[in-house]
Parts: C-alpha cells; structure tokens; sequence
C-alpha cells in the first residue's frame, strides 16, 4: 500500500464542478483561505475539463463573498442557468464550496431549493492525543489505532507535514475550525512545544490556517515549574501569572491567529490547582487572562476524578466526580473559559446517560466532548460507526421531552433554566424562560487518524471523524443522511450492491457492539489497561466486588438517592426520578443505575440473564453476516481496501465471540438461570 486514501475527498467528487465554467468572485491575495478556494476549483477544471470564467464570462457557478457580520453564512440558488454561492466571508465561502461538492450533480439543477446555510456550533474542534515521543505504555498517539503521529516523529515535528496538508483540507472541507496538537497529558517533550517548540508550532498552525482551522496546544499546569524554572505554579502568585502572560505572548508572536490551551488539571496525574488549595476556576481564569489581549480560549476539561480511590467506597461514586468538582464553580469562570466535559458521566462507554455537569452550569460556557477515536468501542479492529450514540446523546433533553438539548447547551441556544441567578439550576423548567446571555461553545471530539495509509486503521472508521464534523456543524442532522453522504463521497463509484453492503455493516453496529459487549449500561469490561475485549470481573475490585457488584443474586450500581451513591440526584428534573425509579428507568441504562436481582424482568419483558444471552448471541451472529455480507463485494471496491476491511471484520468475529462466550458465561455461573432458547453455555 503506497498512495494515501483520500477519505471523503477522492477527486471524482469535484467532478460535478470540475466540467463546467465557474467564477471566484473574490480577490484571493492576502487572504489564504479564498486562495484555497480558488485553488481547489483551479485543480477541479484542470482535471475534469471545465473553465475558470472571468468577470464578464458566463458561468455555470459562481462563488462570491458578500462581507456581513455574524457567524459563517453561505447561500445557496440557482436562477437562469448559474447556480450562485454567496458567503459571508472567506471561511463561509469555503463552506459554500463544499456543499456545492456535497450535492454534485443536484447543485446544477434548475429546480435546486434556495440553501441558507451556517454552522449551529461556533467551536467544532478535534483532540490529538499525540505524544511527540513514543510513550512506552500509551504509544505515539494515547488510545490512537491508525499507526504514528501525522505530527510527530522522532521525538520532534516531522519535517515533511504533507499529511497534515491532506487533513487539514480534509477537515476544513466538513467545517472543523479548531484542531489540538497534543496530548491532554503532557509529557516533557510535549511541554516544550509551548518554548522552543514554537518555530513548529508556527509550522503547523500554517498547513491549518489556510483551511479555517486555528490550532491549540494542551499544557500542563506545572510548566511554570517544569518549564519555567519556578518554585510554584499556584494561579494566584503573580511570578505564575507573567510567566504565562509571558508564553502566550510568544505564541502569538509567531502564531497570530493561534487558538489557546486545553488543560487537564488533577486527573489521572496531571498535575492542577488543587495542589495549590486552589479550585479549578483560579486555574482556568489564571491562563485565560494570560490568552486574553490575543482573543485566546481555553479548554478547561471537567473530566477530574480520583483514579486511586474510586469505586472503592460507595462514597466515592466516580459518576459524581466532576458534578461535585465544578458545579459549585458556576458563574465563576471568565468568559473565554470553555469548560469541555464528557457526554457522559464516566468515560467514553458504548453506553452512558449524558453527564448532569451539562445541565448543572447555565452561566459557564461548556462544549461536549465526544470520542471518536473508538477506545472502548472496538478499537478500530471493530466496525462502529458512532452517529447513532452522537446523535442521541446531542439530541438529549436535559429538562425534559421538548426542553433544550445537549446540543442546545453546547451551542448557547436559547435560555437554560438557572441562567437567571438565584434560579435553581436543577429544579427550573426546561423551555421556560430564563435570563441567561447565551453561551456560545459547541462540540470536540478526540481524533482517530494517524499515519496509516486508511489514515483510521478500519477504513470503515473514517465515517466516524466525517460523521462527528457534519454532526459539531448540525446536531440535528440525522445521522444516518450523513452516514449516506459519506459513502457517496468515499466510494463516488460505488453499485448499489457495495452502499448496501456499507450501509447493512455500518447502520446498526453500535447496537450491534453494545449487543455482545457490556449490558444494560453496566460499562468497563472490558480489559483493564488496554481497554480491548472483555474481561468482566478486571475493572477496579471494590470491597464488595467487581465495580458492576454483581455476584450470584444480581447486578448493577445503586445510584440512587434512596439506598445507592445518590448519583441520581445531580440531575435536574424529570431525569432524576425517571432514573431513581426502577419502573421508569430505561432498559439500556438500568445497571448503571439500579442493583437488581438477574431474574429482574426488563421492560422488554425478559430477565436480565435472558436480556445477555439473547443480545450476545445475537450480537455475535450479526458481526458473522457482516463479514459474510462484505466478501461479496470483493472486486467492486479497491482491494487494498477491500483487503484491510475484510482482516478487520474477521476479527470483529472473533472477538465478538470471545465477548459474547464470556458474558454468556458469567451470568450462567453467577445466576444459574438456564437460557429458555436452549442454547449451549460453555
Ligand atoms: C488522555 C481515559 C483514557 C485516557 C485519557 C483520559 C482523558 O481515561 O483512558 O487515556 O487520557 O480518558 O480523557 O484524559
């Protein structure tokens, strides 16, 4: 394998646009994201015969910038035979170009709807956890599974970035606009970037620029000790506060339009303000006001958690952690602080109910972060295609049905309930009025690509990345129309046969996963460390047990407030007594919430033991049509690609297998209910 896959760029896909006489009515000097534009329609002609058209030449297309305030804005028309993009500036126009590429043939069509179009998000920004040397536990690329660094290599910033080049034109063609360097745990080598790293940072920052994306760097708390040689670095001593004043005007010196820091702060070992007496709102603000004269933000990440204590004690409930952390912070964080918390309360899970850090804080900017790179859901050796969960967990309502959603959140739509002070943030009506300015944020995600030549390692995993930026532009996008619009990019040429089989794979693989994998929410079973395949009782042993509790009479976490963690209670109404209730909580999230009996009968009407051997057989069976499904279409796509995925999908079997083997297994042993389909339990 030698060329690199173009993801959802193929050149076939500017075809539509290629064969026809089209106009960019914008001056290009100076401004390096309309010499994209103009550069990539340039390319388009040359290579499928159209024209550039001048000023007073007919076109079939023509692109032009009408300035306006605002956020990104194109439009989209056609009238007497030209179909006309009009953007409010070069970002927007960019945007305009893709979406003309995105609707192919149907941009030329003379009964094309009117578009307006504009991004809900205003930050829409992908996580590298790259280490910049190779991490003797972690690798290059912390949870990464697509080979090295596009970034770094030996120990530095590569020399030849024509990868990065590609991914930047690939991710400023689905409006991603932010992009973080490196990892959330910053290592030594990581931590001078921030010093003599800058010359390459500067690098970097222009293979990005000219696609609308601004770049950030992930520091770590401790580099005024660690780098700048001083004895502290508490966020209230003013020797601290220069000393980041002092680096972020270096970065911007060499980086203009430079984006700002993401810190992880007293988590998994990451060095914070607590050391410090400090809360994490000092911290944040500390470097926010060093970023400020420059129009700088930080990410402050709100996954803080003791990792040595907890599931230990029913007292220490990890769930609770980041609620309990930065809900008394709210209203404290200055307004270029962007706390970024995780959808759910625990860690990436194929299954969890939306973090209530998202509804807890009405006057606190706050993006979501989602995970694309798959660590707990299959590594890229399984096909899952994410939409799905995204697109439920985005389209959530934190305050009940009708009430805002994550994604509302995310965005600053809208009033929250608690956004007036005093209001109570847990107990205010949802679509009731509030008195809150909105809170513009949006959504990150932690990257999946790295050096290998399918740039994700499953090539099926580029719909992840594609899906997440169509989703952080629109949260109300339906997944599966995206899903659709990254086979017709991906495979231009692709039969019927091959969307069907794209589509038979893709469409239900997280439920699919979900089915052979951890039940009913329970969550980490999968191996500790690693985090690949199962093993049920690895996770964290407590005084009781395995975390999940399960033994031979039930399973399950007790968060309720009645007689559990009381977990249930950081929710605002109705979600924490649909959840305290066993009557009312949903199937899906039941074990998460509740410790109940294996004969507990589900709201599907079959017991728990049941619910596991019916789902991981099933599940599993389903991973086998799969693979059976794709080898029919060898032949009708390259066979390189053909080739990595078949590999992938075998061992998507196998494990699923091992999955559901063990699974089937352990409730067997531990609950001794027979399955009533008869089925063999080893
Ligand atoms: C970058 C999980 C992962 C860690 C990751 C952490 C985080 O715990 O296993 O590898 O660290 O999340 O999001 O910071």
């Amino acid at each position: 394998m030698s060329a690199v896959h173009p993801m959802w760029l193929p050149d076939d896909v500017f075809r539509p646009l290629g064969r026809r006489a089209v106009r960019v009515d914008a001056d290009a000097s100076g401004d390096p994201v309309l010499a994209t534009v103009r550069d990539e329609v340039a390319a388009a002609v040359t290579r499928f015969g159209g024209t550039l058209a001048g000023p007073d030449d007919r076109a079939d297309l023509v692109l032009t910038v009408e300035p306006a305030d605002g956020p990104d804005t194109h439009t989209v028309a056609r009238s007497a035979g030209t179909t006309t993009v009009r953007a409010t500036g070069a970002r927007a126009l960019l945007h305009g170009l893709h979406d003309v590429v995105r609707l192919g043939e149907r941009a030329f069509a003379d009964d094309l709807a009117e578009r307006h179009v504009a991004p809900v998000n205003e930050l829409r920004m992908l996580d590298h956890w790259d280490n910049v040397d190779v991490h003797p536990v972690m690798g290059q690329v912390e949870r990464g599974y697509a080979g090295g660094s596009i970034f770094y290599a030996d120990g530095r910033v590569r020399d030849d970035l024509s990868r990065v080049a590609q991914y930047a034109r690939l991710l400023g063609s689905v409006g991603i606009n932010a992009v973080g360097l490196n990892n959330v745990n910053v290592h030594r080598t990581e931590a001078r970037l921030l010093t003599d790293g800058l010359p390459d940072v500067a690098r970097l920052a222009a293979l990005f620029r000219p696609h609308g994306i601004r770049v950030f760097l992930s520091v770590s708390f401790a580099a005024p000790i660690t780098v700048g040689g001083l004895p502290t670095s508490d966020p209230l001593d003013p020797d601290v506060q220069a000393w980041w004043a002092q680096r972020a005007a270096d970065v911007y010196a060499v980086v203009p339009d430079f984006g700002g820091f993401v810190v992880k702060a007293d988590s998994e070992g990451q060095p914070g303000p607590f050391a410090y007496g400090r809360d994490h709102a000092d911290g944040a603000n500390l470097l926010a006001r060093a970023l400020r004269p420059f129009g700088g933000t930080v990410f402050w990440r709100a996954f803080v958690y003791d990792h040595r204590q907890d599931w230990r004690d029913r007292s220490t409930d990890r769930a609770r952690a980041a609620f309990d952390h930065f809900s008394p912070l709210d209203g404290r964080f200055d307004d270029n602080v962007v706390l970024q918390v995780k959808y759910g309360p625990m860690d990436f899970q194929a299954r969890e109910p939306v973090s209530p850090v998202i509804a807890a804080m009405p006057r606190t900017r706050l993006a979501v972060e989602l995970q694309v790179t798959q660590e707990y859901t299959g590594q890229q050796r399984h096909a899952v295609w994410l939409g799905p969960q995204w697109s439920q967990i985005l389209r959530f309502p934190l305050w009940g049905e009708g009430g805002r959603t994550v994604a509302d959140v995310a965005a600053g739509l809208g009033d929250r309930p608690g956004a007036d002070p005093g209001t109570d943030p847990g107990t205010a009506p949802g679509a009731g009025p509030g008195a809150g300015a909105p809170r513009r944020a949006g959504l990150v995600a932690v990257s999946n690509v790295g050096d290998d030549a399918f740039w994700t390692g499953h090539p099926l995993a580029q719909a992840n990345l594609y899906t997440f930026a169509r989703l952080a532009w629109d949260p109300e996008a339906d997944p599966l129309a995206l899903l659709d619009e990254w086979v017709t990019l991906t495979f231009p040429s692709a039969d019927d046969e091959v969307r069907a089989a794209l589509h038979a794979i893709l469409d239900d693989s997280w439920r699919t996963y979900e089915d052979y994998t951890a039940p009913l929410g329970v969550g980490f079973m999968v191996r500790p460390g690693h985090h690949y395949g199962p093993d049920v009782d690895g996770y964290e042993y407590t005084p009781w047990g395995t975390y999940h509790f399960a033994d031979r009479d039930g399973i399950g976490v007790d968060r309720t407030r009645a007689t559990g963690t009381g977990f249930t209670g950081q929710y605002p109404a109705p979600w924490r007594d649909v959840y305290e209730d066993l009557a009312t909580c949903p199937d899906d999230l039941l074990l998460f919430f509740h410790h109940v009996p294996w004969s507990h009968v589900l709201h599907s009407g079959v017991s728990v033991a049941q619910h596991v051997y019916d789902t991981h057989a099933d599940g599993a069976a389903r991973t086998e049509a799969n693979a059976a499904r794709w080898a029919r279409v060898a032949g009708r796509v390259p066979d390189d690609l053909h080739g990595r995925v078949t590999e992938r999908l075998a061992e998507q079997v196998r494990s699923a297998h091992e999955w559901s083997d063990q699974l089937r297994s352990y409730v067997h042993r531990h609950s001794g209910i027979p399955d009533a389909r008869g089925r063999t339990i080893h």
